[in-house]
């Protein structure tokens, strides 16, 4: 069971997190690099004492960001290449085993509200389907917590550049790119873990290619090797109702290709709005019960984290990785699995 941690600058502390029962790994990046360019040896060296001078491991790495030359297929993408396989190599050395990336356009998870109001008086992540239709890119997005990194013309620029570039030529740039790294992930022992697009359709006219089970079946299907895995992330995928988590966990985990587990609950409807609840079954939309028990089932051995959590207690931090909810979401999914060990610990006898 692991925890996100955003580094020095992360108002929660590393002496907490080591404070949550069941809790032995920290998943974290090398956040002072360019996008783009290689993680020094030096800089996960650094990481990984300061993690590790915790009691805790530093074995998976979120995310090594993929440039987007590499998505637009310019051709400055070999050199990107290359350095995204370098970090492979960097972090192996350093020990660590799982590198979760993704390959969403421009844009990494999408809401509308950060601090939405639940009854029980927490805040939570919400995303509201009409209103991000209505926004025309062009015009500027104004959302809260939106990526500030993109000054407003060069935003503009950016997507224009993507007009040409449909689900068929994102796949094309993600197939070139895997051939790319996967190579040097075999060579390294990594396991790269790619994650689902939050939310799990296209927005902003931007393609989307990792979406439902069609999609990371294709995904899977590029190499048929440890190096190609999937990070399974239950709450992305869980905002599109027609995705059946459980039936992905049977298939892809009983497969051995999932190396890091999301858990997360969220309320979705079929319009396609959600907001992110408390990880309990009962508070969401998802059956985490029967996610988690579906794990079990398949022998799953990877990483697990708990996903966004509400703010509650009066905590204030980032949104979605506040102490308290995460915390209380990793003690409930230990406390299934510990509950399934024992299920089946009875049965054998
Ligand atoms: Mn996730």
């Amino acid at each position: 069971m692991t925890f996100r941690w955003y580094g020095a600058s992360d108002p929660v502390p590393l002496a907490h997190i080591r404070q949550i029962p069941g809790i032995d790994g920290i998943v974290s990046a090398v956040y002072d690099v360019p996008v783009g360019e290689v993680w020094p040896l030096d800089n996960i060296r650094a990481l990984k004492a300061l993690i590790e001078s915790h009691d805790l491991k530093f074995e998976v790495a979120e995310s090594v960001p993929v440039h987007e030359d590499i998505k637009l297929g310019r051709p400055t993408r070999d050199r990107l290449i290359g350095n995204f396989a370098q970090t492979l190599r960097n972090l192996s050395q350093c020990g660590l085993k799982v590198v979760c990336y993704n390959f969403m356009p421009v844009f990494d998870w999408t809401r509308t509200a950060l601090e939405l109001k639940l009854d029980d008086g927490s805040t939570t992540l919400g995303f509201d389907a009409d209103l991000v239709n209505r926004i025309d890119p062009e015009q500027g997005i104004n959302l809260p917590g939106w990526d500030t990194s993109y000054k407003p013309e060069d935003l503009k620029a950016l997507l224009a550049e993507y007009r040409g570039v449909g689900e068929d030529e994102l796949w094309a740039n993600l197939l070139y790119f895997l051939k790319g790294v996967i190579p040097a992930a075999e060579e390294a022992g990594i396991k790269l873990a790619l994650h689902p697009d939050d939310p799990p359709r296209p927005i902003f006219g931007l393609p989307r290619i990792v979406k439902n089970v069609r999609d990371l079946r294709r995904v899977l299907a590029v190499s048929d090797t440890p190096a190609n895995g999937l990070t399974l992330c239950s709450g992305s995928l869980g905002a599109d109702l027609d995705n059946d988590i459980v039936s992905m966990v049977r298939e892809f985990a009983g497969q051995g290709r999932i190396h890091f587990a999301h858990i997360r609950n969220l309320k979705v409807d079929e319009k396609g709005n959600f907001h992110e609840t408390a990880h309990k079954s009962d508070c969401g939309s998802l059956d985490i019960g029967a996610i988690v028990a579906a794990y079990h089932t398949a022998g799953y051995d990877g990483y697990f984290r708990s996903d966004h959590g509400r703010m509650i207690w009066g905590e204030t931090g980032k949104p979605g990785y506040g102490l308290y909810d995460r915390a209380l979401g990793a003690v409930y999914i230990n406390g299934l699995w510990e509950g399934l060990d024992n299920a089946r610990r009875e049965a054998e006898r």
